[in-house]
């Protein structure tokens, strides 16, 4: 696995690199002479104070001790790395991922989370452990200390002295809520939705201004910003490459390095954009770095460190609200519910497992951009129609498990195009970050169903059918979805699948 990405990253780009000098700009920062005085850098080291004042453009990750060799690049040693929303999906497991590469961690949740999913008579389909019981298991089974604190991030207060007393290098974002349907249910959810997301961000925005400006921010948001452009262009990472260009009315204009439109698809997925806005501008005006990683749809339960202790577990939802599609198809695979395709099945997304996210992840906390910079990585490993991902689940579970498994294509409650191009550009991870996919589709779809399969966990899907088809229209109409259609996948044994895998295609088909 690619693991030069970062050598030649300077301590421009380190996080214990302290920016001297008076700062004074009006445009997004690029000019690095800012911190210049008469040629000579105004940077110290906050890990080596004995380097004095020095260019920060003279020592690259791989000449610096502090910077160690790791699985995927050079790691600042026992980097401390700061995560908002650490009792969620994404957050647990990337703190055990974290813990196990050596990192130093700490979390902040209110377990919202667990109250959003209540609050419709649903719970995690695998069972999770409480905190405390979580925090001790790391501890016993992968020896990862994890600095916990319980408080809403909303609490500015709470949220700075938290900032303060850890001095993170790095913080993830996660701490928000990340659902369209439950934004879309009514009033008080889509605003819930915005302020709790907007608002929260825009809080750790001044708080990094004020207490960690050096730190790299890696915020989640997400590929839905950006809809899906009827016309076919591409959706580039965020920002307009050099060379695209602009021609209207006989003239022409570089569009290069402005931000690419957004045209988002619920009112959650607005309050991403919003986000948006208000980390590049916090980087413009308080030279913040940040990684804007628009991610695509997580599927996916399995890391090596949540599977080691069924006390490390992460969350697994499948409701209408919080689940998302594949695991979703593979929950309702098991109990017998027809996999519920809204519209054609024709929507095109990006997706990526959980443990190739993970590996995403850490590649961009140990890539920090420099400072003032604002990137965007478009975060996906594959992309796929919503009907071929049913068609994939229908027949692992079929061929592999013996389940009996329907299809049927409901109304679409979402106001969405359910048949569009889609060519979406996904090229700094894999080319510059050194990120090399892992997982694929059905492999994960196979060790899925494998966990999800055991009675236990089937006892659990089945004690929430009741909310697993949909309910929540974008129009409000409060009516149940129509079926269009109900039909069967023919069996094709997807090769090399687990120990009774490794058929044939069937030939008829
Ligand atoms: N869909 C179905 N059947 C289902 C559930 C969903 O056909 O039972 C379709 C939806 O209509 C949609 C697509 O599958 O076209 C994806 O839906 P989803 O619920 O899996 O994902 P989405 O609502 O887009 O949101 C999820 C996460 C969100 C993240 C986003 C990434 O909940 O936090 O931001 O994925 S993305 O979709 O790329 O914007």
């Amino acid at each position: 696995m690619s693991k030069d990405h970062n050598a030649q990253k300077t301590c421009w780009n380190c996080p214990a690199l302290e920016l001297r000098g008076h700062v004074d700009f009006r445009a997004c920062g690029q000019s690095m002479r800012k911190f210049m005085t008469e040629g000579q850098a105004m940077a110290e080291c906050k890990r080596r104070p004995e380097l004095g004042l020095f260019d920060p453009a003279s020592l690259t990750f791989e000449e610096c001790p502090e910077w160690e060799e790791g699985p995927y690049g050079y790691q600042l040693r026992d980097m401390r790395v700061l995560i908002l929303g650490i009792d969620g999906y994404l957050g647990w497991t990337l703190a055990l991922w974290l813990g196990s590469l050596g990192f130093r961690v700490a979390g902040v949740d209110n377990f919202n989370r667990r109250r959003w999913v209540a609050e419709e008579g649903s719970h995690s389909v695998v069972p999770i452990a409480p905190m405390e019981e979580r925090l001790r298991a790391a501890k016993e089974v992968l020896g990862i200390e994890i600095s916990f604190r319980e408080f809403d991030i909303l609490d500015n207060e709470k949220l700075r002295q938290f900032i303060q007393e850890f001095q993170p290098e790095a913080i993830v974002h996660y701490a928000e809520c990340p659902s369209a349907p439950y934004s879309m249910v009514d009033f008080q959810h889509a605003a819930y939705v915005q302020h709790n997301n907007v608002i929260g961000t825009l809080g750790l925005l001044f708080a990094m201004r004020d207490l960690a400006p050096e730190a790299s921010l890696i915020k989640l948001g997400t590929m839905g910003e950006y809809g899906t452009p009827l016309t076919g262009r591409p959706i580039f990472e965020g920002i307009f490459p050099a060379d695209a260009v602009l021609q209207w009315d006989g003239r022409e204009w570089s569009l290069g390095g402005e931000l690419t439109p957004r045209d988002p698809v619920s009112f959650y997925h607005v309050s991403k954009v919003q986000d948006t806005f208000n980390v590049y501008e916090s980087c413009k005006y308080w030279w913040l770095r940040s990684y804007d990683v628009m991610q695509g749809v997580i599927y996916g339960v399995h890391t090596e460190q949540v599977a080691a202790d069924p006390r490390l577990r992460t969350r697994f939802d499948v409701d209408e609200w919080f689940g998302t599609v594949i695991n979703r198809f593979v929950a309702q695979a098991v109990v017998g519910i027809p996999l519920t395709i809204y519209g054609s099945g024709g929507q095109t997304r990006g997706f990526l497992a959980l443990r190739d996210a993970m590996q995403c992840m850490t590649r961009l906390i140990l890539s920090p951009p420099e400072p003032g910079q604002y990137d965007v990585v478009n975060q996906i490993s594959g992309v796929y129609r919503v009907r071929e991902l049913a068609e994939t689940v229908a027949r692992i579970a079929a061929d592999e498990f013996g389940l009996e498994v329907e299809i049927q294509r409901l109304e679409n409650p979402r106001v969405e195009a359910d048949e569009h191009p889609y060519e979406v550009v996904y090229e700094k991870l894999p080319q510059q970050l050194g990120f090399e996919p892992q997982v694929t589709l059905e492999e994960e779809v196979y060790q899925m169903l494998k966990l999800l399969i055991q009675p236990s966990i089937r006892s659990r899907i089945e004690a929430i059918r009741q909310v697993i088809l949909p309910k929540t229209r974008w129009s409000g109409l409060h009516k149940e979805m129509d079926v269009i259609e109900r039909y069967k996948v023919r069996p094709r044994r997807v090769v090399g699948l687990g120990a009774e895998g490794g058929g044939e295609d069937d030939p008829e088909r």
